[in-house]
């Protein structure tokens, strides 16, 4: 599996490094005074937002992210080096909990950064003691340890339109003629495992992003199929496509299929299942008239938008993406 959504990650900042004692020595002066440097600064640990990954999976092999220490202050007045920081990257939509599920923060902006831990400060060195009435101090700090915490990471995708659909019903084959992702398509259900986003770019100026998710059955909320896991990428979607089987060898009820999976996405989140729709019917090539018309009519009674395409001749594909920028618009 090579996408991996929600994760506990450990971090240890850097500790500052110690501050130093000591004294100048030079020929014919009996005392010099003190040089001891402060230690550096420890690295901080910073989660980032790298638009180019889509999964938390990097981070499933280093759980244990620990940022250096700060170098030690030496003689001469030499300061130690600031540790560099422990960059974490993580996809745009990274949603960051401490371990009661609190939000921390919601990675949303490109190159967005959080400071998850901070270094430790540096310690002064014995140069920093130095008073009128102690010449020679022979106390230097140690560094400050950094901070550590266990946290949440959880990846909601940003797309503005997801795909919703049973098994089969031809998603991921929409999302790989419009736009130029190109998910793994097959004659049987469950063949997506995981999400995939596509950028469909409509005309010079306008694009999209599109979400495909695997297919959902009814029970899914029960952990029927994949279950219903996979939903949360969906819940930032202005709009939801859903997609509905027409071909002739599916011997099912299109209007019953469409309540049961908006059954479905009330049962996970009320909210999922009160965003707007487009109902497309696919497979218009292969279609069994009949059920088109039931389709049809049904979305007329109940004032939605009905689109039927097939993705193998390419007949309504345009018509659906001006349909889903006027949506978009709205
Ligand atoms: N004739 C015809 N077949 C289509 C069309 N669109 C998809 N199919 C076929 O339908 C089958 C399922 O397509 P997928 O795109 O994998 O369906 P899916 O909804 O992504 O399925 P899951 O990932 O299992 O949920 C494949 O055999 C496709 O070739 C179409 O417009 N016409
Ligand atoms: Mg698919």
């Amino acid at each position: 599996m090579d996408f991996v959504d929600q994760l506990k990650i450990y971090v240890l900042a850097g500790n500052g490094g110690n501050g130093c004692v000591s004294f100048r020595r030079e020929k014919h002066v009996p005392r010099g005074g003190p040089n001891g440097g402060d230690g550096g600064k420890g690295g901080d640990i910073i989660i980032q937002v790298d638009e180019r990954i889509h999964t938390l999976i990097d981070l499933r092999y280093h759980k244990h992210c620990r940022a250096r220490r700060g170098e030690h202050g030496r003689g001469k007045d030499q300061h130690g080096k600031n540790a560099p920081p422990l960059i974490i990257k993580v996809p745009r939509g990274t949603m960051v909990k401490d371990m009661q599920g609190k939000l921390i923060r919601d990675m949303l902006d490109n190159s967005e950064q959080l400071i998850a831990a901070h270094g430790g400060r540096g310690g002064r060195g014995n140069a920093r003691f130095a008073t009128a009435v102690n010449r020679a101090p022979r106390t230097a700090e140690p560094g400050e340890p950094g901070e550590e915490a266990w946290l949440q990471l959880e990846l909601k995708l940003l797309a503005d339109v997801g795909l919703i659909g049973f098994p089969n019903a031809g998603k991921s084959t929409l999302i790989s003629r419009i736009s130029s992702a190109r998910p793994k398509v097959a004659a049987y259900p469950f063949t997506t495992l995981t999400p995939n986003l596509g950028v469909v770019k409509a005309g010079d100026y306008r694009s999209f992003v599109v979400a495909d998710i695997p297919g959902l059955v009814p029970g899914a909320h029960q952990g029927v199929g994949l279950g219903d896991r996979f939903l949360r990428h969906i819940e930032r979607t202005g709009l939801l496509v859903h997609l509905i089987d027409m071909s002739l060898d599916t011997e099912r009820d299109a209007v019953a299929d469409y309540k049961a999976l908006n059954q479905e996405l009330a049962q996970f989140n009320p909210e999922l299942a009160a965003k707007s729709q487009i109902v497309v019917a696919t497979k218009l090539d292969a279609a069994d008239p009949e059920r088109l018309k039931a389709l049809n009519k049904f979305c007329q009674d109940n004032g939605l938008k009905f689109i039927p395409i097939s993705a193998v001749t390419g007949e309504g594909l345009n018509e659906l993406i001006r349909v889903i920028l006027g949506e978009l618009d709205k």
